[in-house]
């Protein structure tokens, strides 16, 4: 980290609550869009950990509502976990506040910073290594599911408008290969067509929402196997984290970003797509856990179109990467030229397998229900 970095950083870090001397401060973790740094600190006899995250301003409009939403959220679930006997600290992210008072504080460039508690002896992992652990994160994502059942989701800021509208994501892919701004579409003309051939894909959960055959809950949005923490010692999936886009939405939505990102048989951005497909073994691990862990809570028509909210999950991802690589890389961070392509080409190269897979996918779903 160069001096200017350090400097700022030192800046931030003095104005939260942390106690002791400033240790260590690295940059943490491959999320795609906050900037997250490890902090250690030195107390007499005892290091302590933090995390600091910069929240993307550009991706999260409005980062005062959505602090609140997060305040909300886990003073819930500590109340929860406290109430079963859980541990509080480990089980959900706890806020450290700035000095004056508030859950974040504001840089001289107006961009916002927050800080959590460190959750030590625990991983998240950014690829599935057994189905254990895939497992135990789909029994978290279920539970984590059944303890906002009955949160006010009214109290909900929306922190993204239409995250998860397949409908207005293809809208704006469309838009985004239309206005071509970067002189990139001539060039992906394949990848815009497998996605243009698949329109009527993009309203199939919407429409079963507007009906109101689906019903809206309070939702993560964000299930990647690398938002959940698993315990080193007990391999149990102990904590649920990157709130961000907790929000009124739809379970099988949940469950469908678990499967693209987990059940696939490589990474995200692996070029080798000889080495992506969708791993049924994983799929129904998956299923058997975010079944349980919802323990009831899911609705018949809810269990019945799981199976499609992991096609729609995935179709909708490869959009979102599709659309920021034509329009030259402003969302999801990128490490090397074109890695929003490759992202793109993962997720279509697993839609199609898994609408080869779907009578599988139902079958499965179907035991376990
Ligand atoms: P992004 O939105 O960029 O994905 P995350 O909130 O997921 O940001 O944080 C990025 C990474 O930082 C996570 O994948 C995880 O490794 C780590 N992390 C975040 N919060 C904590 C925490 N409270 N304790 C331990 N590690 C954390
Ligand atoms: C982003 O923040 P992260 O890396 O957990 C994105 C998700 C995408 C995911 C694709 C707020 O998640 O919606 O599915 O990348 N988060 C936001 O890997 O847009
Ligand atoms: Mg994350």
């Amino acid at each position: 980290m160069d001096k200017e970095k350090r400097t700022e950083l030192q800046e931030i870090i003095a104005r939260f609550e942390f106690p002791g001397e400033l240790d260590e401060c690295i940059p943490f973790g491959s999320g795609h869009i906050n900037d997250t740094y490890r902090l250690t600190f030195a107390e007499p006899g005892v290091l302590k950990q933090y995390i600091l995250q910069k929240m993307n301003k550009d991706v999260f409009k409005r980062p005062v509502e959505l602090m609140e939403n997060i305040c909300g959220v886990t003073t819930w679930l500590r109340k929860k976990i406290q109430e079963s006997g859980g541990d509080v600290w480990r089980e959900t992210l706890n806020i450290i506040p700035a000095k004056d008072g508030r859950p974040y504080c504001v840089d001289s460039l107006g961009e916002y910073w927050r800080a959590y508690y460190f959750i030590t002896g625990a991983t998240s992992y950014d690829q599935v290594k057994n189905d254990g652990d895939f497992y135990q994160s789909a029994v978290a994502f279920g539970h984590f599911q059944r303890m906002l059942a009955d949160y006010p989701a009214e109290t909900l800021h929306e922190t993204i408008e239409k995250f998860h509208d397949t409908v207005d994501r293809f809208a704006k892919f469309k838009e985004a290969v239309r206005a071509d701004v970067c002189g990139r579409a001539a060039s992906v003309g394949r990848e815009i067509q497998f996605a243009l051939e698949r329109e009527p894909l993009a309203h199939r959960l919407c429409d079963l929402q507007a009906s109101g055959e689906l019903p809206l809950r309070v939702t993560h949005n964000d299930t990647k196997f690398n938002n959940i923490l698993i315990d080193d010692a007990t391999g149990r999936a102990i904590c649920v984290i990157d709130l961000d886009t907790v929000m009124p939405g739809l379970s099988v939505n949940d469950f469908g970003d678990s499967i693209r990102f987990g059940a696939s048989t490589a990474a995200e951005d692996e070029q080798d797509l000889a080495k992506v497909s969708m791993d049924l073994q994983l799929y129904e691990v998956y299923v058997k856990g975010y079944i349980e862990g919802c323990a009831g809570a899911l609705t018949d028509k809810e269990l019945e179109m799981l199976p499609m909210g992991a096609l729609l999950m995935t179709y909708e991802c490869g959009l979102r990467f599709l659309t920021d690589h034509l329009e030259g890389d402003h969302y999801f961070r990128i490490h090397r030229e074109g890695h929003n392509l490759d992202r793109a080409r993962t997720q279509f190269k697993l839609v199609a397998d898994m609408e080869r897979k779907l009578p599988q996918m139902q079958e499965i779903a179907a035991k376990y229900c």
